[in-house]
């Protein structure tokens, strides 16, 4: 079968230029209704679709420019070994646009996201990376198309060419070409997001070999997409209302049961920690006292709330310390989506 990215991409490219430099930024995403798990691992295909909240100014920059002295990969200022793990990713995607032609780039990419707060990058940074690339070679592609490129850097880079909230339509095709992020034209500009960081040590499993293993043993799995299908349904609507006591137990609902397929694999996928449920204790508490917050919690232990603007100050007295985002101020984002 032929593939509709790849098919794209050397379609975008007979009308390449020579590379300029050119630099792009993309916002990272943590998904309200969840992707995990995949019909089609080579091309990142999932099994249901998915929604998530852009983090504004928290992304990554990336810049790719030719480079006269070989492919070079820097990552936050520091010059990487051609055979570390990034460098190779970043170079491996490169390939996907200049094929088998000899034009030695320079990726120069810059996390905006404090490393403290242990979110992954893998999403901004094929995002922005897909951007750089299709901005260099001067190519005229639109967002849909360039998150089904990034879609194949990581799935969900898919739902990062945009600020706001993002839905990724899991699709239907084999190919792929109807999987792609679809932004929600709406804002809500006192939506917050509070995250909590438990801890910052390496993870234990990959995202994407828990995701995988999960999968292939955890009996739990089969209730999964069908579940999170309809989840992401009505967690649009909910934000359509902009009705956060129907949204918050939705997403939290979604995020523990993600986390539960997880525990029931073989040997068991655990982010969690004890710190993690210990916030999760707390907040209940906080909750039957009358605060309208509500968690989610992704590939790792830290515990991200969502909120509206006038429970920030109770959060942070909860939470002394709790990083506060407001994905719609519109002093660090364009959060009108353009596609
Ligand atoms: C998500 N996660 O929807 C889910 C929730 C983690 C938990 O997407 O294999 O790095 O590159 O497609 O995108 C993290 O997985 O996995 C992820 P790949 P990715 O945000």
């Amino acid at each position: 079968m032929r593939d509709a990215v790849r098919d794209l991409i050397d379609n975008a490219m007979k009308s390449a230029r020579a590379p300029e430099p050119f630099t792009a930024r993309a916002p990272s995403n943590i998904a309200l209704s969840k992707y995990w798990g995949k019909r089609d691992r080579a091309r990142n295909l999932p099994l249901n679709s998915s929604l998530s909240i852009s983090l504004g100014t928290w992304g990554s920059e990336t810049r790719v420019a030719p480079s006269e002295a070989g492919d070079q990969v820097r990552l936050n200022g520091h010059p990487l070994a051609a055979g570390s793990a990034f460098a190779r990713k970043a170079l491996a995607f490169a390939d996907l646009f200049r094929g088998q032609n000899d034009i030695p780039l320079l990726i120069d990419s810059h996390n905006t996201i404090p490393t403290a707060a242990g979110l992954a990058s893998s999403a901004s940074g094929f995002a922005a990376l897909t951007q750089a690339l299709s901005g260099a070679f001067g190519l005229a592609l639109d967002k849909a198309e360039m998150s089904r490129i990034a879609r194949l850097g990581s799935g969900s880079a898919t739902r990062s060419l945009w600020h706001g909230f993002v839905r990724w339509e899991r699709g239907t095709a084999e190919d792929g070409h109807d999987s792609h992020g679809v932004p929600l034209d709406l804002a809500w500009p006192a939506f917050r997001i509070a995250i909590i960081e438990v801890d910052t040590a390496p993870k234990p499993w990959s995202s994407r070999d828990g995701m995988n293993h999960t999968v292939d043993t955890s009996p739990l799995f089969a209730g999964w997409p069908a579940q999170a299908e309809a989840d992401c349904t009505a967690i649009e609507t909910a934000i359509a209302g902009r009705d956060m006591a129907t949204l918050g137990p939705l997403v939290e609902a979604n995020a523990l049961m993600m986390h539960a397929t997880m525990q029931a694999a073989r040997p068991a996928v655990t982010y969690l920690t004890g710190e993690s449920w210990a916030v999760l204790a707390r907040l209940q508490a906080a909750r039957a006292e009358g605060l309208a917050a509500y968690a989610t919690m992704d590939a790792g232990p830290n515990v991200k709330l969502i909120f509206e603007a006038a429970h920030q100050a109770d959060v942070d007295r909860l939470f002394p310390g709790a990083r506060m985002i407001a994905p719609f101020d519109p002093d660090h984002t364009d959060f009108r989506n353009k596609n």
